[in-house]
């Protein structure tokens, strides 16, 4: 009777949730830069240390050559870049025991992505030296054989610093104005994305970015984003289209893996065994959120041109009617009743990142407006192929977003 309900049960779940799939029966939790403990840290060198002396970096830098062309500026960037960066986890575990790649919320530090202690001498180490070698950290000694042999290279897009890039802010309008799954992948992909390809360079702004680890910890990022967005709205998790918003059929297979774009929609399923912790987004950092005294306000016009789908529903329901608690698998995002910075900043922090204000406000300065970010380079443009026009056109809007908060006297609690 019991073995019944429970193969029931399986049966029932299997079709909601996972288009045939198997759920994985265990989950490795890739967690966030700043919440990782020092003997987590230690796993992550030795793990990646390993792949390094087995030559691993050298096939993950020559595939992702190899395929460049067809996995960038297109739809598939996204669920090839999951299963590229899976496959490198998976060895990694193979390798060393309880190895995962952790995610760097790169948005959060924005203003000042230098200030992030990723980049110290203890962990991935800073920029380049005269001649571009990255002289500290996890891999100062690191050789790299691809597409030449040498060392591994960063040249910092501001000399010694890195220039601002796009904040949470410019993330959380993709993730709350993308209607379909190929509105989401370019706000990121010329976004978040190459903002922190450029802002690194050397290897990371080449197609051999993979020599540098911070490449994974950088797609593990881009990776969690997707996953949060896919569970926004119960349509999306499955949700694959062009830029004309045609649907793609997602029993192709992907450039080198033999296995159907569906396999690797949803996380947590299939050999997709990995959580961001996003399933209880109840939890994400809501505990430890602290409030500004002065809660500033957007105007309704700026939340339904930037943040529309936290605005769309003001003044059409009752307030009763709408559940703001994110229940099990069926997120439901919380709305705005009247343009509220609350509701904005309760999306930020429920959703994209679970550091609070609290832990930032001592070496932040929050008086200053918010810094418009760094175009990308035409040089940049060019080398990756990009479409100049497109990126002008996502670049402007985030400049006229920044500009618009700023003059509206919005404070960024980042
Ligand atoms: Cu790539």
């Amino acid at each position: 009777m019991k073995f019944v309900a429970v193969t029931a049960t399986l049966v029932v779940f299997g079709l909601i949730f996972a288009s045939g799939l198997p759920r994985c029966s265990t989950l490795v939790e890739r967690k966030e830069v700043g919440e990782m403990s020092e003997g987590e840290w230690d796993v992550i060198r030795a793990g990646v240390t390993k792949m390094h002396r087995l030559g691993w970096f050298i096939w993950f830098s020559f595939i992702h050559t190899r395929f460049y062309g067809k996995l960038h500026t297109v739809p598939i960037f996204l669920p090839w870049h999951r299963r590229f960066i899976r496959e490198f986890e998976a060895l990694g575990q193979f390798y060393t025991e309880g190895f995962f790649i952790p995610y760097w919320d790169s948005a959060l530090d924005s203003e000042d992505p230098l200030a992030n202690k990723i980049f110290g001498p203890q962990y991935l180490g800073g920029n380049g030296g005269p001649d571009g070698c990255v002289k500290d950290g996890l891999q100062k000694d690191f050789r790299s054989y691809f597409p030449k042999t040498g060392c591994l290279t960063r040249r910092f897009n501001g000399g010694d610093r890195i220039l601002s890039w796009i904040s949470v802010e410019s993330v959380a309008s993709t993730l709350a104005s993308a209607e379909t799954f190929n509105d989401f992948r370019l706000g990121i992909e010329y976004g978040i994305h190459a903002s922190v390809h450029n802002g690194i360079g050397g290897d990371m702004s080449t197609a051999n970015s993979p020599n540098d680890f911070i490449f994974f910890l950088h797609h593990s990022y881009i990776d969690r984003l997707w996953d949060v967005w896919q569970r926004m709205k119960p349509e999306n998790m499955f949700s694959y289209n062009d830029a004309l918003g045609k649907k793609i059929d997602t029993n192709q297979t992907m450039e080198l893996y033999a296995q159907p774009i569906k396999d690797v929609l949803e996380v947590g399923y299939g050999s997709m065994c990995y959580t961001y912790g996003n399933q209880n987004s109840k939890d994400n950092g809501k505990k430890t959120l602290t409030r500004r005294n002065d809660s500033s306000k957007i105007s309704i016009k700026t939340m339904r041109k930037f943040f529309p789908l936290l605005a769309n529903n003001s003044g059409t329901e009752t307030p009763e009617k709408r559940s703001t608690e994110p229940t099990p698998n069926k997120d439901i995002l919380p709305m705005s009743k009247n343009g509220e910075t609350g509701s904005l900043e309760d999306f930020m922090f429920s959703h994209i990142t679970k550091h609070s204000y609290a832990d930032k406000k001592t070496r932040r300065n929050r008086g200053g407006l918010m810094p418009i970010p760094a175009r990308l380079p035409d040089r940049f443009l060019e080398m990756h192929r990009y479409n100049k026009t497109e990126y002008e056109v996502f670049y402007n809007r985030q400049v006229e977003l920044i500009n618009t908060l700023n003059r509206e006297g919005y404070k960024t609690p980042f």
